[in-house]
């Protein structure tokens, strides 16, 4: 039976591609959904997808995929760092969360090496670039 699978993106993510490309790449965020959506349709996962620079939008994202999809993956930007409410929707829902980050956030400043939802994430994976998300579809479509 095929699978669905909500992917968030969270703040300044729509801004990929057009600066920092030294830090996140020249991928913009549109070929990333496109090459996703692709990827997941071969592995018979349908992909949902999602963008918000605001909290109570993600967290809102997160209620509503309960009973909807059978995982979440999510890049949350810098609320990855801030956000103790992103985390409780999280473990509010009972929808396997997959956190995926574009650089290596423990390869850069302090700040960004804790992450609030990898306590209560099924998985992690950062540093690989866009090839991130494609890695989460792919564990989600084995599962
Ligand atoms: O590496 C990641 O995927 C991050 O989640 C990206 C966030 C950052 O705050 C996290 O520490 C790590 C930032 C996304 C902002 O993306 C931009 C892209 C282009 C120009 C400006 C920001």
């Amino acid at each position: 039976m095929s699978k669905s699978v909500l992917l968030i993106h969270g703040p300044n993510l729509n801004l990929l591609g057009t600066r920092e490309p030294e830090v996140y790449g020249k991928t913009t965020l549109k070929d990333i959904e496109t090459d996703c959506t692709a990827h997941a349709k071969g592995r018979d996962v349908e992909l949902a997808v999602f963008q918000s620079n605001h909290e109570g939008e993600i967290i809102d994202a997160i209620h509503d995929a309960r009973g909807k999809h059978d995982a979440i993956i999510i890049n949350a930007g810098a609320y990855t760092h801030t956000s103790v409410a992103i985390r409780d929707a999280i473990s509010g829902v009972e929808v396997p969360v997959y956190e995926v980050h574009l650089s290596n956030i423990h390869a850069r400043e302090e700040f960004r090496h804790h992450s609030h939802m990898s306590a209560v994430a099924k998985a992690v994976i950062c540093g690989l670039g866009p090839q991130g998300y494609i890695a989460a579809i792919d564990a989600i479509a084995a599962e």
